[in-house]
């Protein structure tokens, strides 16, 4: 950069420069935010736990809007000590949850987190949750891309 500014030594150009410059420094972080951008996220809830329970289920739906496959790896929360991705099965009339690793969605493609099918499940719960609090949420997609949700926790009888 030096070695340019040497070779234009007429000042009128100085704020040319200096424009692109400033444009360079804000254009640069712009691939890690396309990727973000490229996901959706609508109607996040938490059901609220039962009194006593430390831990409670999140529903949301994830969209790809992007032309990349991405893979949701995981989420956290500050009000979680642990976010895992679970699975509610049916198995000879019982129901019970198992853990997912990962979740693809192909461009174009939609995933649900659903009552009865997959979910988030915050463990470990820093406070007991208030129905219309907004808890913060961050899911972690494959690559270190970070999506920040807020979930609106509702009454236990919500579907
Ligand atoms: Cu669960």
């Amino acid at each position: 950069m030096k070695t340019v500014a040497l070779r234009l030594p007429r000042l009128p150009l100085a704020p040319q420069l200096l424009l692109a410059l400033l444009l360079l420094c804000v254009l640069a972080p712009l691939p890690a935010r396309a990727a973000d951008s490229n996901l959706l996220v609508a109607g996040a809830w938490i059901r609220q736990p039962t009194p006593g329970s430390d831990v409670a289920a999140v529903y949301l739906s994830l969209e790809n809007v992007g032309t990349r496959a991405v893979k949701l790896i995981g989420a956290e929360s500050p009000a979680a000590a642990m976010v895992m991705m679970h699975e509610t099965v049916e198995s000879g009339g019982q129901s019970r949850m198992r853990a997912l690793n990962a979740v693809w969605l192909a461009p174009g493609a939609s995933v649900a987190f659903t009552p009865g099918g997959r979910h988030l499940m915050l463990h470990g719960l820093t406070h007991p949750l208030q129905v219309g609090e907004r808890v913060p949420l961050a899911l972690e997609f494959a690559g270190g891309i970070k999506l920040h949700v807020v979930a609106l926790v509702r009454p236990l009888g919500a579907g």
